[in-house]
Order: structure tokens, then sequence, then C-alpha cells
């Protein structure tokens, strides 16, 4: 019973990551393949704020506050903007929005 719980709930988060326009193999906040990791770009923070990825893992900006962000961090340079996305190879190190002081992503990929 808890394994069919489980594996509906798994199957509930692709649908969602699907949905939501991300490559499936992105659904856990802690991906352990290679793949695409959805990042929000809100006002003012980075949602997740902390990841661990695998290496080859795209990081997939997705922009939906109201005041414009940029993304800058090791291989990204992503000029301000409010809404779309932007996708690009992730590497170790903080991405950081510019504009505000403190808007943090902290990438490990191992
Ligand atoms: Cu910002």
């Amino acid at each position: 019973m808890n394994r069919k719980l489980t594996l509906t709930a798994a199957s509930l988060a692709v649908a969602l990551s699907a949905a939501a326009g991300g490559a499936a193999a992105g659904a856990d906040q802690t991906a352990s393949v290679a793949g695409t990791k959805k990042i929000s770009v809100r006002d003012d923070y980075f949602g997740p704020k902390k990841i661990t990825v695998s290496k080859g893992t795209k990081l997939r900006f997705v922009w939906s506050g109201r005041r414009p962000h940029n993304v800058v961090g090791p291989g990204a340079n992503i000029g301000a903007r409010v809404k779309g996305s932007a996708s690009v190879k992730a590497r170790s190190g903080t991405y950081v929005c510019t504009i505000h002081r403190g808007m943090k992503l902290s990438v490990r990929v191992r």
C-alpha cells in the first residue's frame, strides 16, 4: 500500500513538472540524474535557494515575479527581465541577481 502511494506521488510530481514546461528529470529537489532543474526567479529570491545537481544538469530559470531580476553566476549572465525563462549549464558556485542584494542561489554540481 505504501509503495503504491509513493509511486502515485512520484508520478504526480513528474506530471506537474511536465505541465510547468520543465523536464521531468528535474522533479526532485536534489536531482541524482542529470536533467533540467527549474529555478523560480521571484520577488526577491530564487526558489529553491540551494541545490545539489549531477554533472550535466541544466538550470532553467523561470521568472514569476513582478520586478525585473537578472542572473549572474558561473557561466551565466542573463539580463534583467520580468518573465520568460532561460537555461544554462549548471556549475558549482553562487548565482545572484545583482539588482537585489541577498538574492542568491547556491549550486553544487557533483
Ligand atoms: Cu532581483
